[in-house]
């Protein structure tokens, strides 16, 4: 695991050389569907960049991916930057990203795998940035607020195709910020001001289609969806 974290950094380094920037990380692994349908069982963090944010209000291209799918999910957004301290323990920082985060939105994640048909093991996803491609972001809602027990539904032109609750997330989605800290301990993840967080997916991935719209709606929240070109 240590390998594959240190060969995922050295990608990353490789896309910031070539124009790429880092803007936060992003959770993987986060709920039982995922954990389930991959056949893994470990919370894994990957990176995101500038270049991978898509607006939902342009479509989605599939030009460049391989076999994209897409995923509902919650994001959270730091206001200020966290450092890391020499006496951090997971609680504290946890603490301070939690206390960092100002806003929080619905998401849904395209991911893509260099692995035929998403066949890995877990040090084999790690090393593919746990198969991160491209997130959408809805509008921003004030945080904090209550996470716990929001239902959450997963549309594909307009078919209900996943239901779930935001608890899918790890029981309670604040325990993103105890396994982010957790994770950032060991392998020393940026939090920089601004960065997007994603929480990880609610339900289990679709397959993404030219053609498709896509929907996520979780309750309190304004809908998010995109088109496929
Ligand atoms: C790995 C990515 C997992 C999530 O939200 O659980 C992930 C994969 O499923 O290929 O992003
Ligand atoms: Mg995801």
């Amino acid at each position: 695991m240590d390998d594959a974290y240190a060969i995922q950094a050295r990608n990353l380094r490789s896309r910031v050389a070539s124009g790429e920037s880092y803007i936060g990380p992003k959770l993987g692994f986060t709920s039982k569907s995922k954990m389930e349908q991959m056949g893994v069982s470990d919370v894994i963090v990957g990176f995101l960049t500038a270049e991978m944010k898509h607006p939902a209000d342009r479509p989605l291209s599939l030009a460049g991916l391989i076999h994209p799918r897409i995923e509902p999910e919650l994001v959270f957004r730091l206001g200020q930057p966290v450092e890391l301290r020499a006496d951090d323990t997971p609680e504290s920082l946890s603490l301070r990203i939690r206390e960092s985060v100002d806003a929080v939105a619905v998401g849904m994640e395209v991911i893509d795998s260099r692995y035929r048909n998403f066949k890995f093991s877990l040090s084999d996803v790690v090393a593919d940035n746990t198969s991160a491609a491209e997130f959408i972001v809805g509008e921003w809602q004030d945080f904090p607020r209550e996470l716990r027990g929001l239902p959450v539904e997963f549309l594909i032109n307009d078919e209900p195709v996943e239901g779930s609750t935001t608890d899918a997330i790890l029981g309670d989605p604040f325990i993103v910020f105890d396994q982010l800290a957790t994770m950032t301990l060991r392998y020393g993840f940026e939090l920089p001001a601004d960065a997007p967080i994603l929480a990880g997916a609610m339900t289990a991935a679709h397959w993404l289609e030219s053609g498709q719209r896509v929907e996520t709606r979780v309750e309190g929240f304004p809908a998010l969806s995109v088109t496929v070109a």
